[in-house]
């Protein structure tokens, strides 16, 4: 069963993305343009620390009621009651955690290769991430290019939301939605820019019209 995914504009989000800037202010920055839905990914801090910038982040996100989603760690998600977790192929399955957490809203799950679309894991994700759409410097030990093809071809096998991520800025935002993306996911596109709101806005606009 499919529930609703109503979000469009996705900010992936960690420290070392913003430039010597706080993530918080960067994050609520994002926001005010219109992110509707934020992910904490910081793949190098120890768990105390990545539980406490989940726990600041969500008590901003919370003030506009935009929902925070922890990368890798179910753990994390769950001690700053964030509203779910996304997981790749080398974390814990979704299955899992469904199983271990029922509580979780929703649970993100990456897909990097064609054949992860006839496993079983992907019914119990919420949402898939077309990861990457195009290659990026923001993530470099990634497996398949999908490009706007492979969004196409994933759209046709499954009904799941699809997220795009990787590369994704002003210059394509418009052609990975008419692909068949149903929510767009970016790190430096807003993270890097100098206005992060104006950044985001600008986004926003080219979704709702593309
Ligand atoms: N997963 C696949 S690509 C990527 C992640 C986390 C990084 C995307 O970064 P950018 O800067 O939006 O290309
Ligand atoms: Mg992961």
């Amino acid at each position: 069963m499919t529930k609703p995914f109503p979000y469009k504009l996705y900010l992936v989000i960690s420290q070392e993305a913003c430039c010597g800037r706080d993530m918080l202010w960067v994050a609520e920055q994002a926001v005010k343009g219109g992110v509707d839905l934020v992910q904490i990914r910081e793949k190098n801090k120890s768990y105390p620390d990545f539980l406490e910038s989940s726990l600041r982040l969500k008590e901003i996100l919370d003030r506009y009621r935009v929902p925070l989603i922890v990368n890798d760690n179910p753990l994390v998600a769950v001690n700053c009651n964030a509203y779910g977790v996304h997981v790749g192929n080398s974390d814990l399955p979704p299955s899992e955690i469904k199983k271990k957490w029922p509580d979780c809203n929703m649970t993100g799950y990456s897909v990097e290769y064609l054949e992860q679309l006839s496993g079983t894991e992907i019914q119990f994700a919420d949402y898939l991430g077309v990861s990457p759409v195009f290659s990026t410097p923001t993530k470099t030990d990634t497996v398949t290019e999908w490009g706007l093809e492979g969004i196409a071809k994933i759209k046709s096998i499954t009904d799941k939301p699809l997220v795009a991520i990787g590369g994704i800025n002003e210059t394509n935002a418009q052609e990975v939605i008419q692909a068949g993306a149903d929510c767009l996911a970016v790190v430096s596109a807003i993270c890097a820019a100098d206005n992060p709101t104006i950044a985001a806005q600008t986004l926003r606009n080219l979704i709702e019209t593309a």
